[in-house]
């Protein structure tokens, strides 16, 4: 399995309740490495362009409210098919269907104040990283 890498964004309700280091830790442990890493508080305008995607959904407001309620830390994480490893430490979005054992089940508040984001492919992984990072931010 080739080595990848993928974006993650620790949210506004884990910076909250001081989990930065708690929520890495899950990632680490998962056998993600921490490429790049930065706290930012993320203004409307990069919230609402990071989520266009879900700009039709009836929650896209509010999404964009809860991003921009407090600092993120905003990383890149490499590791083997490393995608598909984020999201399945991750869990499910909604932390009463996620897993034992996962990000998601074990710090979650809600559907919407969940904890982490993480790619959902390699393709949108790459644009998701440039949105926030310039390349010589990422070390390898
Ligand atoms: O890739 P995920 O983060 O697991 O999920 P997604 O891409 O379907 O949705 C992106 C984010 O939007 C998700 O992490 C939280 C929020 N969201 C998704 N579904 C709902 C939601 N927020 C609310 N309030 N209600 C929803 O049904």
């Amino acid at each position: 399995m080739a080595v990848t890498r993928t974006f993650s964004i620790i949210k506004p309700d884990a910076t909250r309740r001081n989990l930065t280091g708690a929520v890495t830790k899950m990632l680490e442990e998962a056998g993600l490495r921490v490429v790049a890493s930065k706290r930012i508080h993320m203004t409307r305008e990069q919230a609402e362009g990071f989520y266009a995607v879900h700009k039709e959904r009836p929650f896209y407001g509010e999404l964009c409210d809860f991003m921009t309620s407090g600092p993120v830390v905003v990383q890149v994480l490499e590791g083997e098919d490393a995608v598909k490893r984020n999201r399945d430490v991750m869990g499910a979005t909604n932390p009463a269907d996620a897993a034992e054992g996962t990000i998601r089940k074990t710090f979650a508040e809600s559907i919407e104040a969940n904890t982490v984001h993480g790619s959902d492919s390699e393709e949108n992984a790459k644009i998701e990283i440039d949105y926030f990072f310039d390349k010589d931010e990422i070390v390898g």
